[in-house]
């Protein structure tokens, strides 16, 4: 049996339920409430050191990573595969599924805690928050958190987040421009991962970074047909951050358009 430590809005969690709906997988879940700092409790820590979701329980097998469950997730159960064939056009889905891994992923983080996120933060109170910043298990993300809910879109860190993933999407749009996919003609864990990202810029108003990008806007459309995006992303959308990311979005959007 499957099992999945996750969180609703969590983007990473989407990638990792979406490609279990692409997949046709039956799996049981644990919500884990972010604000309430479940993923830094004693027990969850010992399953993901880190103290994030995602986190797959397979027959007792812990893995986490959602770049590295997903890819778990196609070798064993291989039957609906989502990396593409070849090496060429698997090597490309890896370097996309790196670009998340190596920064990208830490750049959303700050755009969505600078906008929108830091707001759930404010009314918790000094006390709580020294706890939770006690409990976080990276130095570094500790440090970006607290500059990030005491800075909001003022934060240093801000401008370039927005700018990396202003660059990427412009990426995107150019991987698109031969092929329906990132990798070519095939779907693949590539699309899956950079859909809840697009998700999030949606979510945050951000839609002007794709109007002059028509095949990145087209890729969106296309990923929101699928049933998976249903099962892994909408069937999941929490009103609660949906009204806050909308109205902080806007709020920011001025700004947000001086920095690009
Ligand atoms: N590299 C990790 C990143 C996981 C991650 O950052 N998860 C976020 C949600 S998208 C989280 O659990 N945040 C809670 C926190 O940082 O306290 C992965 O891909 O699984």
């Amino acid at each position: 049996m499957l099992e999945l430590y996750h969180n609703d809005m969590s983007t990473c969690a989407m990638k990792v339920r979406m490609t279990l709906a692409e997949k046709g997988l039956e799996w049981k879940g644990h919500h884990l409430d972010l604000r309430a700092a479940d993923q830094l409790k004693p027990e969850y820590l010992k399953m993901n050191p880190n103290g994030v979701v995602p986190t797959l329980v397979d027959f007792g097998q812990v893995i986490i990573e959602s770049t590295v469950i997903n890819e778990y997730l196609d070798d064993a159960f291989p039957q609906i595969p989502l990396r593409p064939h070849g090496a060429r056009p698997r090597a490309q889905m890896r370097m996309w599924t790196k670009k998340l891994d190596e920064g990208l992923h830490n750049h959303t983080s700050t755009i969505s805690s600078a906008m929108a996120f830091r707001y759930q933060f404010v009314d918790q109170g000094t006390e709580a928050l020294e706890k939770m910043f006690a409990a976080m298990p990276d130095p570094a993300k500790r440090e970006r958190r607290k500059d990030l809910i005491t800075n909001g879109i003022r934060s240093n860190i801000f401008p370039d987040a927005l700018r990396a993933w202003n660059k990427t999407l412009g990426e995107m749009e150019e991987a698109l421009s031969n092929s329906p996919w990132l990798t070519g003609s095939e779907f693949s864990l590539a699309d899956i991962s950079y859909a809840p990202y697009m998700t999030r810029w949606d979510h945050l108003q951000l839609n002007e970074m794709w109007a002059n990008r028509p095949r990145l806007a087209d890729w969106y459309d296309r990923i929101r047909q699928r049933s998976s995006y249903d099962d892994g992303l909408t069937k999941w959308f929490s009103d609660k951050y949906l009204v806050l990311m909308a109205e902080k979005g806007s709020e920011a959007w001025p700004k947000i358009k001086e920095i690009l």
